[in-house]
């Protein structure tokens, strides 16, 4: 892949790496100024430039998504490239190291998706059951369709149960809390539901988990160009092998308009078809962006940014720091 450290992007990285040399002169120089104990300032400093570096890598990470076509949206493009860009120009970081990478939500399941009301339901379970059958999580079809229902009774308004819990059942908990009847902001909500467990999110030694897998706040949509082979998979009975291979082969897709995926009945007639119609496509209107930054002295800082594109333009809807 080649890859250009320029344009915007550059520049905007460039500089918040030089603020970030700046403010930590100016830590620095306060301290000794007030008198504070001179370890507890550099630890101090240490912890903030950390955050500073890895903030300064998310408005990299805007700027990188503010430059690329909407149209369609594949690793080929240069935010797929961020990882090696981004330790491209942290080497001009006194020793600190900053690995960060962007990922495209689109390609994961939108677990909010299963309680819409658009007729595809029964495909949405299947999909989210085939999504633990093939990552061999130990809970059975059964079990696996009861998280899903009490899933969809977790988002949706009322407090009627469909086949889930509500309210009634979280109450009887402890200690209790309330079934949010609203969709989910992160995945890990999920943790919260009935039937779910951490083994089933996390994973194990034996198995994977379904939090590489799972998303919100994509509207359902999956992008094919960025889905992972197991989510491909997890699309239809029918997504064998052989299919996901032959889509990996057609990448990238170039609009929304998929033609035809050989394996996979995109033309049909029948729900599965016309469920696969609606939920796949070629762009993206979420992606994350994960930072890690160490600086020299050892002071570690994770963050977690969620980007989404409203009118075309990259917005942090979501900030963690760990
Ligand atoms: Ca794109
Ligand atoms: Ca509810």
């Amino acid at each position: 892949m080649r890859w250009i450290l320029a344009g915007r992007s550059g520049m905007a990285l460039l500089l918040v790496l030089g603020m970030v040399a700046l403010l930590s002169v100016m830590v620095v120089g306060f301290s000794s100024e007030e008198g504070i104990d001179i370890e507890l300032a550099y630890n101090f400093r240490d912890s903030v430039q950390a955050q500073q570096i890895a903030r300064g890598v998310v408005e990299a990470a805007v700027a990188v998504l503010e430059e690329d076509d909407p149209s369609h949206d594949s690793k080929d493009e240069q935010w797929g490239g961020f990882s090696q860009y981004v330790a491209g120009a942290s080497t001009y970081l006194e020793g600190a190291t900053v690995d960060a990478s962007i990922q495209d939500e689109s390609g994961k399941i939108d677990l909010n998706a299963l309680a819409a009301n658009d007729g595809y339901r029964e495909m949405r379970i299947a999909q989210f059951q085939r999504l633990f059958s093939l990552l061999h999580v130990d809970a059975t079809e059964e079990e696996v369709r009861e998280i899903a229902y009490a899933v969809i009774d977790w988002i949706d308004e009322d407090g009627e149960t469909e086949l889930g819990a509500e309210d009634d059942y979280y109450q009887s908990l402890d200690p209790p809390y309330h079934c949010k009847n609203a969709p989910m902001d992160t995945p890990e909500e999920i943790l919260l539901v009935k039937g779910m467990k951490p083994e089933y999110f996390f994973g194990t030694k034996d198995h994977e988990g379904i939090v590489n897998y799972v998303t919100t706040g994509t509207n359902g949509r999956i992008n094919v160009n960025t889905a992972s082979e197991t989510v491909l998979m997890s699309l239809s009975e029918s997504a064998g092998e052989q299919v996901v291979a032959n889509i990996v082969d057609c990448r990238p897709f170039l609009s929304n308009d998929l033609g035809c995926i050989s394996g996979l009945d995109l033309s049909g007639q029948g729900a599965e078809s016309a469920w696969l119609r609606s939920t796949l496509v070629a762009n993206s209107s979420r992606f994350s962006v994960e930072v890690k930054t160490v600086t020299a002295s050892g002071a570690e800082v994770h963050v977690r940014a969620v980007l989404e594109r409203i009118n075309n333009k990259p917005t942090i809807v979501y900030y963690r720091i760990y």
